[in-house]
């Protein structure tokens, strides 16, 4: 039998304002709108003040100053952003190697094997969320369980300035009653496809058998199947352990043309870029991965001296390894890009990638 874990994910709150609203005394306790400039700019995020006016992350700024018209405006500042990712991040490794970021205000902690507070994964992640603020002045919101899936949801319980726990015994009656949107992994595309099974909640997703979720999601049914029981055996990778990054999709119809191919491994290439950031990670080989209509597939790489971190550094590489498969006289059902050979990005990293 597996040993119960200690999970913990430490998410900041309303992470690029609140460091807005600690630089700048005038804007605290005001709805502050963090975002591009219109038109065409979106919202980054918002101070809480502002949320109660409906304004959230992606919506486009027009629309967030319709809603809110009295809130202050203001550009990102990701130097001031990314140095405090970067003091929460030592905070975490502090306590445990076992760190997976997953953006720069969000990571997992595994501290099964964490011997402070003798154990007590609540009593480290209060420990946690008071260094953050005596380190950065800043508040995280901090969830508690025994596997990521539900330290995530426990985070978003009680924000801001938040610690909720949620126990292996409370672990099936929390997920029977959460809505089946709030599932990992569960997007927009399979929400829908959820509601038309008639699986609403994660008791309607607990009667469906595990033959039936993988007819209905392929491989990922297997997952839905466990979650739905509080089950989640997903590790907790360290960025340092991390084999590769990777970004796919699959095409409603096949693709032939390549002009659509090469817009699409741009928009994989954006994603892959978006996530070594976030990580702060950098690569040096890179595979494309490319399967034909009739579900052959073959991948092809590239490995360079060079760190890869940009999408305008993947483009030219993944150009050259496309016309090395048979992608255009073959029909293309999926195109997949990823960064493999990854090490964790520095300082001196960071300012070469900021200025370079
Ligand atoms: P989130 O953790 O999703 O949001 P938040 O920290 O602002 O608010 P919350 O208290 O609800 O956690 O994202 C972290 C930061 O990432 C956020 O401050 C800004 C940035 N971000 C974007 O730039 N665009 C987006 O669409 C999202 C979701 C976040
Ligand atoms: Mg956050």
């Amino acid at each position: 039998m597996q040993r119960q874990r200690k999970i913990i994910h430490i998410d900041m709150d309303a992470f690029f304002a609140s460091v807005e609203q600690r630089d700048h005394p005038a804007y605290r306790g005001k709805p502050l709108i963090v975002g591009g400039t219109p038109p065409r700019g979106v919202v980054s995020t918002c101070s809480y003040e502002a949320r109660p006016y409906g304004v959230h992350s992606a919506m486009p700024i027009v629309q967030a100053s319709r809603l809110c018209p009295d809130a202050i405006f203001v550009t990102p500042r990701f130097d001031a952003y990314r140095q405090a990712s970067e003091e929460i991040r030592a905070i975490f490794l502090s306590f445990t190697s076992l760190v997976e970021p997953l953006s720069l205000d969000e990571a997992y902690l595994d501290v099964t094997d964490c011997s402070e507070f003798r154990g007590s994964a609540t009593l480290i992640a209060k420990a946690i969320k008071r260094r953050i603020h005596r380190k950065t002045a800043l508040t995280a919101s901090a969830g508690v369980s025994y596997n990521k899936f539900l330290a995530k949801l426990a985070s978003d319980m009680d924000k801001p300035d938040g610690l909720y726990v949620i126990t292996p015994r409370g672990g099936a009656d929390f997920v029977a009653k959460l809505d089946i949107g709030k599932f990992h992994g569960v997007g927009p595309a399979t929400e829908a496809k959820m509601h038309r099974l008639g699986i609403h909640t994660g008791a309607d997703l607990r009667k469906r058998s595990l033959a039936e979720l993988t007819q209905a999601f392929g491989k990922v049914g297997a997952y839905y199947f466990d979650a739905a029981r509080g089950i989640d055996h997903r590790p907790v990778v360290a960025s340092h352990e991390r084999k590769s990054l990777g970004a796919e999709t699959t095409f409603e119809r096949n693709i032939r043309d390549a002009p659509t191919l090469l817009a699409c491994l741009e928009r994989l290439a954006g994603e892959v870029a978006q996530s070594l950031s976030a990580k702060q990670l950098a690569g040096k080989t890179i595979t494309l991965k490319c399967k034909y209509a009739d579900f052959e597939q073959v991948t092809r790489s590239q490995t360079f001296s060079c760190d890869i971190r940009s999408a305008s550094q993947m483009m030219p590489a993944l150009e050259h390894l496309l016309a090395r498969t048979e992608a255009g006289s073959r029909p293309v059902r999926l195109l997949g890009v990823s960064v493999s050979n990854l090490k964790p990005l520095n300082q001196s990293g960071l300012q070469s990638g900021l200025f370079g």
